[in-house]
């Protein structure tokens, strides 16, 4: 036999008695109710990669689980804050993208191509954007002032309340109540920042912290009267409950938009079925349908020119100018993290 012959018989693996390919498999790690489970079926039905889904609430646990020895090669494919992508790059726990298996990210938003957070998208890829702002009951609160002070001014509290067990979040809240930056790296503005938040914990009326859905679940739920959640979460709710009574709000103080990332870790075991579904999530169809579920905005063009004038013009889905004026975008503080992380240790543990 020819060199050539055999070289290609054992590069594409057809020798005789060769073992048949194992099933590919994908690994996605991403927050809860974040998918449209439709989108993975068709995946699989299309390249007969099978998607299995582990689910997480916080950055926290996110960032926990990746670096807990060999986190890094149990997920192919993780959705994460796009904050968080230069310290997953800087800890080596994700690999740099293979951009010529994603031809679809020219769909991207401008906005979301060469991004401060990972310039030339080196790692990461755009998923979905929103806000974090108050979901709340109507009803219970007709009149609830739109301010972060129902929270954190004990002679403003009035209802029940969930705050949200994410860190830079839940602090960002309390800075901007302060009337500081949510990417504060001052020492002091975070430690008053921490006060704000025990004090809000230990008020009577809180019902604790929740991650993800948790706190969008107890106000639907009616366990609590309002809760820190994010847009999409909150939309879901509202468009959701039977009585119509849910609404959501960005305080007047001023709150955070935050964008998520797709990053594919370190030593994914198959990193080239993540490159094929980061690429489906990035087509139109896929793009604009996985919008129409998460309720969160789209950073994709030629997904958001498929979706319905509704939801374009919805503004929890997309601030109006006026609101965007009062958001802050979430950025890296770098060294600062430490100190967000003492702060944040202190609050939880008391
Ligand atoms: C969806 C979670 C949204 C992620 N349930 C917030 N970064």
């Amino acid at each position: 036999m020819r060199l050539l012959p055999l070289l290609l018989l054992l590069l594409t693996g057809c020798g005789q008695g060769q073992a048949p390919a194992p099933p590919r498999e994908l690994n996605l790690y991403i927050w809860s109710e974040y998918l449209d489970p439709q989108i993975p079926a068709d995946f699989t039905a299309k390249t007969g990669v099978k998607v299995n889904l582990s689910l997480y609430e916080s950055s926290e646990e996110m960032l926990a689980k990746l670096q807990h020895a060999g986190g890094t090669s149990q997920y192919d494919l993780a959705v994460v804050s796009n904050m968080l992508v230069p310290t997953l790059v800087h800890l080596k726990l994700v690999q740099a993208l293979d951009h010529s298996r994603i031809p679809n990210r020219q769909h991207l938003d401008a906005l979301f191509l060469d991004p401060a957070y990972d310039p030339g998208n080196r790692h990461s890829l755009a998923y979905q954007w929103g806000t974090v702002g108050l979901l709340y009951n109507q009803s219970k609160l007709p009149d609830l002032e739109p301010s972060w002070g129902v929270l954190f001014d004990p002679s403003k509290v009035r209802g029940s309340f969930v705050l949200i067990d994410e860190m830079r979040d839940q602090l960002g809240a309390a800075l901007r109540f302060l009337g500081h930056s949510a990417n504060s790296t001052d020492l002091d503005e975070l430690r008053r920042a921490g006060q704000l938040v025990l004090g809000a914990k230990q008020n009577a009326r809180s019902r604790g912290f929740e991650g993800g859905v948790g706190g969008k679940n107890k106000v639907a739920a009616g366990l609590a009267d309002l809760a820190v959640v994010w847009s999409g979460d909150a939309l879901r709710a509202i468009e959701e409950d039977p009585k119509g009574e849910l609404a959501y709000l960005v305080p007047r103080e001023g709150s955070i938009v935050w964008a998520d990332a797709m990053v594919i870790p370190a030593q994914a075991p198959n990193p080239g079925a993540a490159h094929q579904f980061i690429n489906y999530l990035l087509d139109a169809q896929v793009g604009a349908q996985l919008s129409r579920y998460t309720r969160y905005a789209s950073p994709n063009k030629a997904a958001r020119a498929l979706l319905p004038k509704e939801d374009l013009e919805n503004p929890v889905l997309y601030p109006s100018p006026e609101i965007l004026a009062r958001l802050e975008y979430q950025r890296e503080v770098g060294e600062a993290v430490r100190l967000y992380d003492e702060v944040w240790t202190e609050v939880k543990s008391r």
